[in-house]
């Protein structure tokens, strides 16, 4: 088991225990372990061969044995019949925001509830207002808590379902049988949320290559399993799609299972417009001969229907008399008729970004320290990165104080004298006030080489109010980036309401670049919104707002979000060079 794993395993144990009205001691010692195992920046698999998971604080002797064994079989003899004693619904019923082991206790001991759907029914029934401890109140909470998980059903954040579907990916792109393969959807599209994964596959031989599919250990259950077309859910929960056709289909499947749906109907339609057919399989002619296209042209089984041989996706779109159209564009927002045109930018690409901003440390949130956290940010290729730990309204969150800032200039100052090959940026993410004002005050902020400003609290405002707050703080002249839009938590979330036409506006005004922000929760800025803060002569920068090393790496989701708001590489600060962005920022 991996170490994210094994602190689910010790939290879902200690949930069971709670629900089982367990030693309480027992029970905290067990949430204790999770948390302390999740926080393990060390190889777990090291520890565990050096014997020194004891000397963790919070890991006594037992627990140790315990994730050594999880770490080693997966498994934990000692609670396998407590687990197996408590349905599995019963479990699910913690999901509900709001409902904590304590109330599962009740639900489950009094009225026999197992399973949210359950839950529900005796919610509408009235039951559970009627409970000790519960009221109607509470009741409604519940309701609306199942609401909230129904809506997120079947939807997962873009990074979560890549990383569980590239392993598969590899597999059967490493397959002898395969010839090409590519993962279609959504996730090609880089949409911010998806619903699926979708893997298209060239190879002779479908029969063998879908047995092999179905059988992969990440799958839990088969949904369809024919020759061409497989679906099984995987284990994390989300379904996979696997689509096998010919070489010769490839490129229309590929441009087919890309989608998205709206741009696939409007490229049949001009498909149609030209006398031509498009689905999956090709792309046909149906004149009787046209020397103009002659050159691919193939005489296939339907009535007359000639298929144009197209090598790739690009000359699918050559054939239509189109520019080649990148996939995260294609969501039938105006790309067809810029492709029609000519007019398709050159969106800007991960190995244009020279370095990145908005990164947290050790000094506020953040798991690494400023050296590890540039060092990190060197392997990745990047010349510079721009700490941002949080200010001091932040709190919660170890924000820094004035006298803490020039702490961390100090350390700063001597990390870009001792490092080599990357240049550390001052900034800082300085809470904007719920009066608009900006923490730290402009004395301090000035004294920084950029400050990001963002909202981190009072977000129950109406949009007027949200609205004229945020702006105050883009006229603040220390600000030089406002940090997400939105405060939107992706699946979990609503952002709060801004008229962001008055906001973008003010950016563009006062010379305030625009976030976008790439955790992968928050992909903020909305790319819906990016063209139109573009037009409006906007400036944007990609941000990672990397909390550890790992963290990092977020830069390329702002890149796939960068791309389907159709920016180029001269929209974005980062793909400038140390001395330009130095000018800029001093603007
Ligand atoms: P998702 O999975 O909800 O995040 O979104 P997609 O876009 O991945 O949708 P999915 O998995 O249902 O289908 C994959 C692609 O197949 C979709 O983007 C376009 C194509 N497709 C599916 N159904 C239709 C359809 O009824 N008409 C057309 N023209 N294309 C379709
Ligand atoms: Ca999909
Ligand atoms: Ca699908
Ligand atoms: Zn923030």
């Amino acid at each position: 088991m991996t170490k994210e794993e094994i602190a689910q395993k010790l939290e879902e144990i200690a949930a069971i225990l709670e629900i089982k009205g367990e030693n309480p001691f027992k029970v905290r010692a067990y949430y204790n372990a999770a948390r302390v195992v999740s926080g393990i920046t060390e190889d777990l698999g090291a520890l565990i061969g050096k014997n020194q998971l004891v000397a963790i604080k919070g890991i006594g002797k037992n627990l140790a044995e315990h994730i050594q064994e999880l770490y080693e079989t997966g498994h934990l003899k000692e609670y396998e019949k407590i687990i197996a004693s408590v349905p599995a619904g019963v479990l699910e019923m913690l999901r509900i925001p709001g409902v904590g082991p304590k109330k599962v206790k009740v639900l489950w001991g009094k009225l026999r509830i197992t399973s949210i759907s359950g839950l529900e029914h005796s919610c509408h029934a009235g039951r559970v207002a009627t409970l000790e401890g519960f009221g109607e109140k509470t009741q409604t909470k519940i309701l609306e808590g199942i609401a909230q998980i129904k809506k997120h059903e079947g939807k997962f954040l873009y990074a979560m379902a890549l990383s569980a579907i590239e392993p598969i990916f590899e597999k059967m792109a490493k397959h002898p049988k395969v010839k090409i393969a590519e993962v279609c959807g959504s996730l090609r599209r880089c949409k911010e949320i998806v619903g699926d994964a979708d893997i298209l596959l060239a190879t002779a031989s479908p029969k063998e290559v879908s047995d092999f599919f179905v059988k992969l250990p990440q799958v839990e259950r088969v949904l369809a399993h024919g020759e061409t077309k497989s679906s099984v859910m995987l284990k994390m929960g989300m379904q996979c799609d696997l689509r096998c056709v010919t070489v010769e289909e490839f490129p229309s499947a590929l441009h087919y299972f890309t989608g998205s749906k709206e741009h696939n109907v409007a490229m049949r339609q001009i498909a149609q417009e030209k006398g031509m057919k498009m689905n999956e399989y090709g792309l046909f002619t149906l004149r009787p001969f046209d020397p103009s296209t002659s050159s691919g042209l193939r005489v296939s089984g339907a009535g007359g229907e000639r298929l144009i041989l197209c090598k790739d996706e690009a000359k699918l779109f050559e054939k239509l008399g189109m520019e080649y159209i990148p996939p995260e564009m294609r969501e039938n927002i105006g790309e067809i008729e810029a492709a029609k045109a000519h007019k398709i930018p050159k969106l800007v690409e991960v190995k244009d970004i020279r370095g990145v901003f908005h990164c947290h440390s050790t000094w506020s949130d953040g798991t690494a320290s400023i050296e590890e956290m540039a060092l990190g940010a060197k392997a990745l290729g990047l010349e510079f990165i721009g700490t941002a730990d949080h200010s001091e309204a932040a709190h919660y969150a170890g924000g820094l104080n004035a006298k803490r800032v020039q702490e961390q200039f100090k350390e700063i100052d001597r990390l870009n004298k001792k490092l080599k090959g990357i240049h550390i940026f001052k900034g800082i993410e300085a809470d904007i006030l719920p009066d608009g004002e900006v923490d730290l005050g402009e004395k301090v902020l000035s004294t920084f080489d950029y400050v990001v400003a963002s909202v981190h609290s009072k977000f129950n405002m109406t949009e007027e109010e949200m609205t004229k707050r945020i702006i105050k703080a883009i006229k603040n002249k220390t600000v030089r980036i406002l940090g997400h839009m939105t405060g939107r938590l992706l699946l979990s979330r609503e952002g709060y309401p801004v008229n962001l036409a008055d906001v973008v506006k003010a950016c563009v005004d006062y010379d305030v670049a625009i976030e976008i922000n790439s955790s992968p929760m928050r992909l903020d800025i909305d790319w819906r919104n990016i063209p139109f803060a573009k037009e409006k002569g906007a400036m944007f920068v990609i941000n990672p707002d990397a909390h550890s090393v790992s963290g990092i790496a977020n830069y390329r989701y702002g890149v796939g979000i960068a791309r389907k708001g159709w920016l180029t590489a001269k929209d974005i600060l980062n793909t400038r060079s140390i001395e330009e962005i130095a000018k800029w920022l001093k603007k």
